[in-house]
């Protein structure tokens, strides 16, 4: 039977691996994102392994979601795995200094947007009595750093929401898992710096972050267990990472 998967943030980093990983896995994958011109070609590219459908809205804007699910085509609707994966920092300053602004986007990116989703997908998984639904967490969402704030905020709200979505939705076979990376090489750090190309290159100064992949394929090892089996919270770092602060950087020469 086919099976059909819905990425949100699928233009880049972690969610692109994750759909092309998924369509390889031979899925049905529909990929979402704001930027249609990277999705067209992403589509294309998708294309050559397998069915793929391009959504474009943005996540944190209800009435875009609503209307983008209502055009769903019916072959489409039968969505088995939700990975909410599309999400964002904006900015690094202490809460004292913090740019109002820049809160409402993550906090409506990152949890309302989350929840605007899933209330989609849930119905039809609960009518199906069968689905997956994998959160993006953080280790931004274990561990408070310094001026992480409200990132790191909406990351312990995405744990929450995992939790209580396993209870939740228990009772509907639906199986909640939250995977929670350390630092990621994407475009996060250049996003988080309003496209300051030398300040986003510095986190990663001196050591070896996850690439998106690695990542992805610890989310394709969660939605491929046994139909009993769900691994429930997934801690995924650098080696040379030892929590949200803690770096072995090698000095550069
Ligand atoms: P990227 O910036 O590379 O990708 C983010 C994706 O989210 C893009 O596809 C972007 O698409 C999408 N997105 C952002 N805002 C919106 C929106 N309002 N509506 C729709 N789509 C949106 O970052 P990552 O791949 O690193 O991030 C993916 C997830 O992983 C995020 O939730 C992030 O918090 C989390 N994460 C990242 C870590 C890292 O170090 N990189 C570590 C831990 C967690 P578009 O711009 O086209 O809309
Ligand atoms: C992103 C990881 O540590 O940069 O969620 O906040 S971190």
């Amino acid at each position: 039977m086919e099976k059909i998967a819905l990425v949100t943030g699928a233009t880049s980093g972690i969610g692109k691996a994750t759909a092309f990983k998924l369509a390889e896995a031979g899925y049905s994958v529909i990929i979402t994102g704001r930027r249609w011109n990277l999705l067209a070609q992403l589509e294309k590219e998708i294309m050559k392994i397998g069915n793929v459908l391009a959504l474009s809205f943005d996540v944190s804007n209800k009435e875009q979601v609503e209307h983008a699910f209502s055009r769903l085509p019916d072959e489409w609707k039968n969505i088995e795995l939700l990975v909410n994966n599309a999400g964002l920092a904006a900015g690094l300053s202490p809460i004292q200094n913090g740019d109002i602004e820049d809160w409402e986007t993550m906090i409506d990116t990152n949890i309302k947007g989350l929840l605007y989703v899933t209330t989609q997908v849930t119905p039809v998984m609960i009518a199906n009595n069968h689905g997956h639904i994998v959160n993006l967490g953080s280790i931004a969402g274990k561990e408070v750093y310094p001026s992480g704030n409200v990132y790191c905020a909406t990351k312990y709200a995405v744990d929450a929401l995992t939790k209580a979505m396993r209870i939740d939705l228990l009772e509907h076979n639906i199986k909640v898992t939250s995977v929670c990376p350390g630092m990621v090489e994407t475009e996060f750090s250049l996003v988080r710096f309003k496209g300051n190309k030398d300040t986003a290159k510095k986190v990663y100064d001196g050591i070896e972050p996850l690439k998106p992949e690695d990542v992805a394929d610890v989310i394709l090892f969660a939605v491929t267990r046994p139909a009993h089996v769900n691994l429930n919270d997934i801690v995924i770092m650098p080696t040379a990472q030892a929590s949200g602060v803690i770096m072995n950087r090698k000095k550069q020469v």
